[in-house]
């Protein structure tokens, strides 16, 4: 039989509510981290006309459940003060039935519901409507990195972006490392998605193993990577918003579940252009000598 003794529970209180506070505290640090465009309390605004989207239909929604709250929590408090027994109040007793009462209940919700349905319905459809992209990256996950192969202008760029190193060896156990002093602990990775901003990036996420999800809040984007299918996502940066946007796999994927972040560096078309060329020089270099596939996994040829 386990004793435990008032000092045992404070101190236990104690570390939870220091865990907590960690835990609030990255989560503070996740939200600030790169562009991200989140306060830390509500969804992020995001950098995309469709996270904008996504955000104006969750408050159009959110101040919907307020106001029906405030109506009746509002008509209940009111009913309880009003006709309380002390103030001579009787239970009407013979009324059972009211089919006025029952339809009126009915439709406002109903009403209700249909209001709110219209415009999520206009999101959905954007978010599904992937004609006319720009640029097509193909995207997938595997236990636990994700392999980004580039199409159209991209062509030929093909790399795998896994956790970055840093937080690699500050997560093993008794690494002795202190994570806060990781910048970008669990969200940065060694190879980054480059894309351009103002562009129509299609992604065609699928997955060698198990489902995984491609998330990044800021830009309104998550969808699930599943072995034998294609799910498609697309997004388009606004220019000017150009930088860093971190997210993480957010289908329970297994162990090391945690340690796939999803980092997107959105450079100018122009920017972009550079830099695909780069890649491209650098997958020629590498097949150049021996005429054979480079020896790394980082560049590979198509
Ligand atoms: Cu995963």
């Amino acid at each position: 039989m386990s004793v435990t003794s008032g000092d045992d529970v404070c101190t236990s209180l104690a570390v939870r509510l220091r865990a907590g506070a960690l835990c609030l505290a990255t989560l503070g640090l996740a939200a600030n981290a790169g562009a991200n465009t989140s306060n830390g309390y509500n969804l992020p605004v995001g950098v995309t006309s469709l996270s904008q989207e996504i955000y104006e239909l969750h408050m159009m929604v959110f101040w919907t459940c307020v106001a029906i709250a405030i109506v009746v929590f509002g008509v209940m408090i009111y009913a309880l003060v009003k006709f309380r027994q002390s103030q001579g109040a009787v239970a009407d007793t013979a009324m059972v039935h009211s089919t006025k009462v029952e339809i009126v209940w009915t439709i406002i919700p109903v009403v209700i519901l249909v209001v709110m349905a219209i415009p999520a319905a206009r999101v959905i459809l954007m978010m599904e409507d992937t004609r006319n992209s720009e640029l097509s990256i193909r995207v997938t996950g595997y236990q636990w990195k994700w392999q980004y192969q580039y199409m159209d202008a991209g062509e030929g760029v093909n790399f795998f972006s896994t956790l970055a190193r840093d937080s690699n060896f500050a997560r093993q156990l008794h690494s002795g490392i202190d994570p806060k002093t990781v910048p970008n602990y669990l969200l940065e990775v060694d190879r980054p998605l480059v894309i351009p901003s103002g562009t129509k990036v299609r992604l065609l996420l699928t997955s060698q193993d198990v489902i995984h999800a491609w998330w990044v809040p800021d830009l309104g984007a998550k969808r699930s990577a599943i072995p034998g299918f294609v799910n498609e996502l697309w997004f388009r940066v606004d220019p000017g918003k150009e930088g860093i946007y971190r997210g993480q796999c957010a289908a329970l994927c297994g162990r090391d579940h945690g340690f796939m972040p999803v980092v997107v560096d959105v450079r100018t078309p122009d920017d972009f252009k550079k830099w695909v060329e780069e890649q491209k020089a650098a997958v020629k270099q590498a097949a150049a000598p021996a005429d054979q596939p480079p020896p790394t996994a980082q560049v590979l040829s198509k």
